[in-house]
């Protein structure tokens, strides 16, 4: 059994939203399509409070892409983005929802970010998604979304640290930074993880 998984098509890392990924949208035409090669698909969202510590907004004297720490582990911050209830943490719209069987929220945690849709940065707490696909029998796991070198590629990584055949379909994704991109699917296809393109589903 194999499950399409589509990480945070929410409006604020579309152009024009928070923090938007260049191109974002055009992931959208690309996962619709693939929509029909599988029996099961999973969302994930983005779904900060408004205090959360990821953004740069709630560290005196820092800006949107500064460094500090956070719970121990490196961070890099954000500008606001993903809050709870507010229009940019709302799925696109043009992402056919009809067949999404369940959405996984993530960064709930104002003291710790999460940019994997199975555990939090520190991977202390599981966001239920690898118990869920164990139940449902799949072995497979496809990641589509956004962004590509920071919650895509993370949550491939645990895909495949929880033991799914994890294939990362690239053109159905789009980096924040191309060059990160490059450095993490080299991490993927280390762990056993494939980079491939939507017409080899
Ligand atoms: C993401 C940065 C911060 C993502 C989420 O969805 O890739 N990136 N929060
Ligand atoms: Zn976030």
């Amino acid at each position: 059994m194999k499950a399409l998984l589509i990480v945070d098509v929410q409006y604020d890392f579309l152009p024009g939203g928070a923090l938007a990924v260049p191109d974002g949208d055009k992931v959208i035409p690309v996962i619709n399509k693939l929509q029909k090669e599988f029996p099961l698909i999973v969302a994930t969202q983005d779904w900060h409070p408004e205090n959360h510590g990821s953004f740069a907004s709630m560290h005196e004297g820092k800006k949107p892409f500064d460094k500090t720490t956070l719970g121990g582990l490196d961070q890099i911050l954000w500008p606001d983005h993903c809050v709870q209830g507010q229009k940019g943490a709302e799925i696109a719209k043009d992402i056919d929802m009809k067949a999404v069987e369940a959405v996984f929220r993530k960064g709930l945690d104002p003291e710790i970010d999460s940019y994997s849709g199975f555990f939090d940065n520190g991977k202390k707490k599981t966001t239920g998604l690898s118990d869920y696909l164990k139940g449902k029998g799949v072995k497979t796991v496809y990641v589509t979304g956004l962004a590509g070198d920071f919650c895509v590629s993370f949550t491939a990584l645990d895909a495949i640290s929880e033991g799914f055949e994890t294939c990362l379909v690239e053109d159905a994704t789009r980096p924040i930074d191309p060059d990160g991109f490059e450095s993490m699917k080299k991490s993927i296809t280390k762990k056993g993880g494939k980079i491939i393109q939507s017409e080899d589903i």
